[in-house]
């Protein structure tokens, strides 16, 4: 059979593809049809071991009945209802399972539709908290360099990817960064959390920012506990703890940005449960919903929400934010389902299970041509590459296409590649996932300065682009 017996390309002009190379991209689309379990298909029939979780999303498998069916139910019995002045059931039933969910005292929430929502949620309610408590000069945002808090203009004001930033004007003032905690040349190859240097580099937040900002002018400082868009970046012992503690000397909130580390990335619930450190604030989207609905929450400690109820004039609204879609009944469906998995699957306890025999397989990378690092901490792995002159991510994208073509779907984010399957992964399947990327890994390698031509791969794609 040929390709052109069953593979029928969509027009694919309209539609302008988010974080993607759009012109590369449509010569040589990678479309999928149908998920199942730890697996996708593609429009050619192929099954592709899903090695990232969606995009960090389907933490419990793809096409789970429980969240299909709780969703379709919720569809015909109420479809919507008004998100301001008025309600429904199911949001405050929502809301009290996701606060039964979070570190203790973390139990006030504010749902969004997205994990970028939820970054301008948390850093939004941290300045009106300020203000609301009769400090309005506290609000200075401090993110972190190569920081991920999606793609709105607050996320991308105190995030610290630079490709992310630069290319839309000035953003917000009164914001700065800390450093990141990458230290190759120290911890390459480091399994799991790398032991020195945590509290000396966290104290430079002290040292270096509060002393240039006054530390009353600063509202919150918001981090990823685990950074993980750029490149799987773990906190070494201590950081984060002291962190809290600056934090806490000096009134300045703490926000853990829990999109990618929350849902049991970490073999923990929370990245704040795998370190011991709870955060003022704690954002979280994706695994809430299994990924299949849009949906972010923003979790606050009960003071702060009483700041506001309790300062606040009478009658007044006390947060003039929210979005249309704030718990909209099916995504209060899919996340009451989704917890129930959790609960019944513990899929924590079951990334816990796996993460030392997923460590071993994915540091036996080391030693492949081109590995310089390899990080990881439970389910989540980054395999960093050398850089190459003037091909900066070349390689990397090359690998993520040949384990497209063998049958493996990876995410590649600047030299690196990251994997983080479903918690639902079988050991079989990490070995799966490893020995085709290492396949990969020594393919592309090979064949020198063609194997950085992506047009070199996904030969099916490019004729069907070309029928
Ligand atoms: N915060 C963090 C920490 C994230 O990782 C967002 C906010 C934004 O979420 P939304 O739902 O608005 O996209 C994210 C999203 C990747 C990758 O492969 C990571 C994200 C999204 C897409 C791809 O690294 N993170």
């Amino acid at each position: 059979m040929s390709n052109s017996d069953y593979i029928k390309l969509p027009n694919l002009s309209n539609y302008w593809v988010p974080f993607t190379a759009n012109r590369q991209f449509k010569a040589m689309p990678r479309l999928f049809k149908a998920a199942k379990g730890n697996y996708y298909t593609t429009i050619d029939d192929r099954e592709i071991l899903d090695g990232t979780a969606g995009l960090w999303c389907t933490p419990a498998g793809h096409g789970r009945e429980e969240i299909a069916s709780a969703v379709g139910k919720q569809l015909l019995t109420l479809d919507y209802a008004p998100a301001f002045q008025s309600s429904h059931p199911l949001a405050f039933e929502a809301a009290n399972r996701v606060a039964e969910y979070m570190p203790a005292g973390l139990d006030r929430i504010f749902f969004t539709n997205s994990g970028s929502e939820s970054a301008d949620t948390a850093l939004k309610i941290a300045l009106a908290y300020h203000r609301v408590c009769g400090n309005p000069l506290r609000n200075k945002l401090i993110g972190r360099e190569r920081g991920y808090h999606g793609v709105n203009f607050g996320g991308i004001a105190v995030g610290g990817i630079a490709g992310n930033r630069k290319a839309f004007g000035n953003g917000l003032a009164g914001v700065d960064h800390i450093r990141h905690p990458l230290d190759i040349a120290k911890n390459a190859f480091t399994k799991g959390v790398p032991e020195d240097g945590g509290i000396a580099l966290a104290n430079e937040f002290e040292q270096r920012i509060l002393t240039l900002h006054d530390p009353s002018t600063i509202a919150a400082l918001i981090v990823e506990p685990m950074q993980g868009s750029a490149g799987v970046i773990i906190p070494p012992t201590g950081y984060l703890k002291r962190l809290r503690e600056i934090c806490d000397k000096y009134g300045i909130l703490l926000i853990f940005d829990e999109v990618i580390t929350g849902f049991g990335r970490l073999g923990t619930k929370w990245g704040a449960d795998y370190f011991g450190v709870t955060p003022d604030i704690l954002t979280c989207a994706k695994g809430l919903t299994n990924g299949v609905v849009p949906m972010g929450a923003v979790a606050v400690k009960r003071e702060i929400y009483d700041a506001f109820m309790e300062k606040s004039p009478a009658g007044a609204i006390e947060l003039p934010h929210g979005y249309t879609y704030s718990a909209i009944p099916i995504a209060c469906a899919a996340a009451i389902a989704t917890l129930d998995i959790f609960s019944t699957e513990q899929l924590e306890n079951r990334a816990a299970g796996l993460s030392a025999y997923f460590e071993q397989a994915a540091h036996s990378l080391k030693g492949l041509p081109m590995v310089k690092d390899i990080r990881n901490i439970g389910l989540v792995a980054g395999i960093e590459f050398e850089p190459i002159a003037g091909k900066a991510g070349a390689f990397a994208f090359a690998t993520y296409l040949k384990c497209y073509e063998l049958g493996l779907h990876v995410r590649y984010t600047g030299d690196i590649i990251a994997i983080s399957p479903p918690l639902t992964i079988e050991k079989l399947e990490i070995d799966r996932i490893f020995n085709t990327l290492a396949d990969a890994i020594k393919f592309v390698a090979s064949q020198g300065e063609a194997g950085l031509n992506a047009s070199n791969y996904l030969k099916n794609e490019q004729q069907w682009a070309e029928q």
